[in-house]
């Protein structure tokens, strides 16, 4: 079942365990249909999760991360539809940490693709928004709930209501990416960030990564007892011998996932 052949996305998997995912539909910049969802769901589940530390999104293309829904297949995408929700938690639970590299247009559902990833990275003339109150609707990716949660409620709404894009330095300005940075720096930088995801320590990002999604929608009491029980239970891990090892050795730990 691994073997299966995929149309709208690209992939590859490194020695080190960098699982690059490419959205390739340039033609409809990159927008995002039933299939291309898919085909994202299989390829991480059919993924051995061993075999990756950490997930990469981009867009081919050079104009676009992600225009958002295929508008041109919407009267194919039925109201509640499971696959949408699916897929979005799908991206935002994926126990490893998944980063997404914008360059260009960011919107709607792919502006939801990319606050679904845990970092997010643009080059400075990307543009982000929500345009679906021009066509009478809203976000339906997550988009109102992630952004609400994320931004402060005025510029979540700005975004929502009014349907503007804004571009990369206002957008990390206003928290909605980690940074905005120059066309020829931005591989450098996407390479530096992505160093540290596949060199860190699996199960510790992976508890991280798990108690602060999970924590940010429950009161402190219970988000401290989360933390408290992952901390316990990476106490126990090689890989914190490892890093203590490594730390009074003046060395670079090599983490092995155990
Ligand atoms: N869907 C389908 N095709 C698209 C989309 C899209 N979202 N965006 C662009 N395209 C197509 C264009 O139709 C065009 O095709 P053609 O060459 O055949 O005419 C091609 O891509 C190039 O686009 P443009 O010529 O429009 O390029 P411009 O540089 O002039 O404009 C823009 C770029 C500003 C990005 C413009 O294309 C645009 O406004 N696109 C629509 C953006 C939008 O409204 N997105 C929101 C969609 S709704 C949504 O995302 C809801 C999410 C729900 C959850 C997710 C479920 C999957």
């Amino acid at each position: 079942d691994g073997e299966r052949t995929y149309h709208t996305i690209e992939h590859s998997l490194s020695d080190e365990g960098l699982l690059e995912i490419t959205l390739d539909r340039p033609e409809r910049l990159n927008a995002l249909n039933g299939d291309l969802m898919d085909e994202v769901m299989h390829l991480l589940d059919s993924t051995p999760q061993d075999d990756v530390r950490a997930v990469t999104f981009e867009g081919t293309g050079g104009k676009a991360f992600s225009a958002g829904a295929d508008i041109t297949g919407f009267s194919g995408i039925e109201p509640h539809e499971k696959g949408v929700t699916e897929f979005f938690e799908a991206v935002a639970n994926y126990p490893r940490p998944t980063l997404a590299k914008i360059d260009g247009y960011c919107l709607g559902g792919g502006n939801e693709l990319a606050l679904a990833c845990d970092l997010r990275i643009a080059t400075e003339d990307s543009e982000f928004g929500f345009p679906e109150i021009n066509l009478g609707l809203i976000p339906g990716g997550g988009g109102t709930q992630r952004a609400i949660r994320m931004l402060s409620d005025a510029r979540a709404k700005e975004l929502v209501f009014r349907g503007h894009r804004i571009d990369a330095e206002l957008a990390e300005e206003w928290g909605l990416i980690n940074r905005a940075v120059d066309d020829d720096e931005f591989d450098d930088v996407v390479a530096e960030y992505v160093d540290d995801l596949v060199s860190g320590p699996p199960i510790a990002l992976q508890k991280a990564k798990q108690v602060m999604n999970a924590g940010r929608d429950q009161d402190l009491s219970a988000g401290l007892e989360l933390e408290a029980q992952a901390f316990g239970l990476l106490l126990g891990t090689e890989d914190m011998q490892e890093g203590a090892a490594a730390f009074m050795e003046k060395r670079d730990a090599e983490f092995e996932g155990k």
